[in-house]
């Protein structure tokens, strides 16, 4: 017999996939390219996406999404690029899923947007098991964080489409092995796409933008 808090588990995600597939439809219908961020606490992602919003922003309609536990700071962080963002606060809850995501678009046009980000709460576990309805997933690692977390946390990686290895300014000073962590995503998600950037100097995100330019072009 199936333990009873396994089954909760499997029909709280059966619902979230249906959700997420309802969005995904909505996405499509609209025209709208998404693209969501996962990482660890602190790894950068609002710091890459305050970047990417004020350069993206100058050609598409960029929209964001952001959730933490707790304070609107991320969300106040992103809004001074001009595009349109919400916060998603979770109180205790470790991850996204697609029913806020769903509550938090409400009164918003999406025939309006080309392009919408949806910033993760930090955490390399939860996330991954949520399907929020996006077109594309990176998951970020800082130069920080140890080479070795790709392979500690195989799941974020391996539901991810895009791994981005962040804080490239600081790898001098933390010894970080680019090679080594670019194995070890390997090993657990054979040909990944990676991109290393640096959101304090700019290193590496042109690549990163040109990419995201041709994923949206690739849109139906
Ligand atoms: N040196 C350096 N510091 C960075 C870089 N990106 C982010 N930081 C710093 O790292 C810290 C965390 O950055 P955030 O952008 O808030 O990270 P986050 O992943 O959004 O954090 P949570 O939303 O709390 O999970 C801040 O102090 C940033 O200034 C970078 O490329 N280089
Ligand atoms: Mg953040």
């Amino acid at each position: 017999m199936t333990p009873r808090l396994v089954e909760v588990r499997k029909n709280v995600l059966k619902h979230n996939d249906e959700l997420a597939r309802a969005l995904r439809r909505r996405f499509a219908d609209a025209g709208v390219y998404v693209v969501s961020l996962v990482s660890s606490p602190g790894a950068g992602k609002t710091a890459m996406l305050e970047r990417l919003l004020a350069t993206l922003s100058e050609s598409r309609r960029v929209a964001a999404l952001v959730g933490d536990l707790a304070t609107e700071n991320d969300a106040a962080r992103l809004a001074r690029s001009g595009a349109p963002v919400r916060q998603i606060t979770t109180g205790t809850i470790c991850h996204l899923d697609a029913d806020m995501v769903e509550r938090a678009l409400e009164g918003w046009d999406l025939n309006e947007l080309d392009l919408l980000f949806i910033e993760n709460v930090g955490n390399l576990v939860c996330p991954a098991s949520y399907d929020l309805g996006e077109n594309l997933r990176m998951v970020l690692l800082s130069v920080t964080e140890g080479e070795d977390k790709p392979l500690k946390y195989p799941t974020i990686f391996n539901t991810a489409d895009v791994a981005i290895l962040t804080k490239m300014d600081l790898a001098v000073a933390v010894e970080f092995d680019l090679d080594e962590a670019l194995r070890n995503i390997c090993a657990v998600r054979e040909g990944m796409r990676t991109f290393s950037v640096s959101a304090k100097t700019g290193a590496g995100l042109p690549e990163l933008i040109a990419f995201l330019g041709d994923q949206t072009h690739a849109l139906p």
